[in-house]
């Protein structure tokens, strides 16, 4: 199975991760996203977003991330990652759909307007929406605090496909302009989940490549 990636893009860090926990190989084309790789018409006719990650397997292909993880974990039929049981499948699925409406969409806005933009030069900080963004955080991290306040994990006592997502941005949770001090048991969540070999992995070898083709690709 080939993946479509670019260096240090967390949302494909997060189908990585999976393929690492899973023992999955698979074959990844780097694109440069500064060079604009993901707008050329032959990565198009693949994802008509112009996004990463895309999962091709054989003729099929695949984008959304959180889809490419349920297919991979499927795949390989694991039990454990994304379980068959109907309730803790759903229970996934719904960590899932909420990190990326609500918890990741507030995160990853954050980190893109107040850490991505200024180092990268991709254009001025929206400062009215990072107060709203930083709200809504507000608002999420308290639920998941709650969640967690009696679990290691999301979903039962294992590491699932929910919790790679969950913890997408991590890179950036110091960076961005956050409280963070008063969701202890998101903290703790973090440290534990972002020490996991599976995700360390995928980060850069070389982070001054985030977003370019690295040169031993
Ligand atoms: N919901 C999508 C989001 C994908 C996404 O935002 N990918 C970023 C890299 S992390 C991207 O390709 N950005 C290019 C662009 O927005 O033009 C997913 O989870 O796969």
């Amino acid at each position: 199975m080939k993946l479509h990636s670019v260096v240090g893009s967390p949302n494909c860090r997060r189908v990585e991760a999976v393929a690492n926990h899973l023992g999955q190989k698979l074959d990844i084309e780097y694109h440069d996203f500064f060079a604009g790789d993901l707008r050329k018409p032959e990565y198009l006719a693949l994802n008509a977003n112009g996004m990463v990650p895309l999962l091709a397997d054989g003729a099929f292909t695949l984008w959304e991330s959180n889809a490419i993880t349920q297919y991979l974990a499927d795949k390989a039929g694991s039990d454990t990652l994304f379980p068959r049981d109907p309730q803790r499948r759903a229970d996934v699925v719904r960590w899932q759909c909420w990190e990326l409406s609500h918890f990741n969409k507030a995160f990853g806005t954050l980190a893109w307007e107040t850490v991505a933009k200024p180092t990268f030069n991709l254009g001025p900080t929206n400062h009215a929406l990072v107060e709203i963004m930083r709200d809504n955080l507000k608002r999420f991290a308290a639920v998941l605090d709650r969640h967690l306040a009696d679990r290691d994990y999301l979903v039962g006592n294992g590491i699932t496909i929910a919790d790679y997502s969950m913890i997408t941005p991590e890179k950036f949770k110091e960076a961005i302009p956050f409280d963070w001090a008063p969701f202890a048991n998101v903290n703790a969540y973090f440290e534990r989940m972002r020490k996991v070999e599976h995700w360390t992995r995928t980060a850069p070898a070389n982070p001054a490549e985030t977003g370019r083709k690295p040169k031993a690709a």
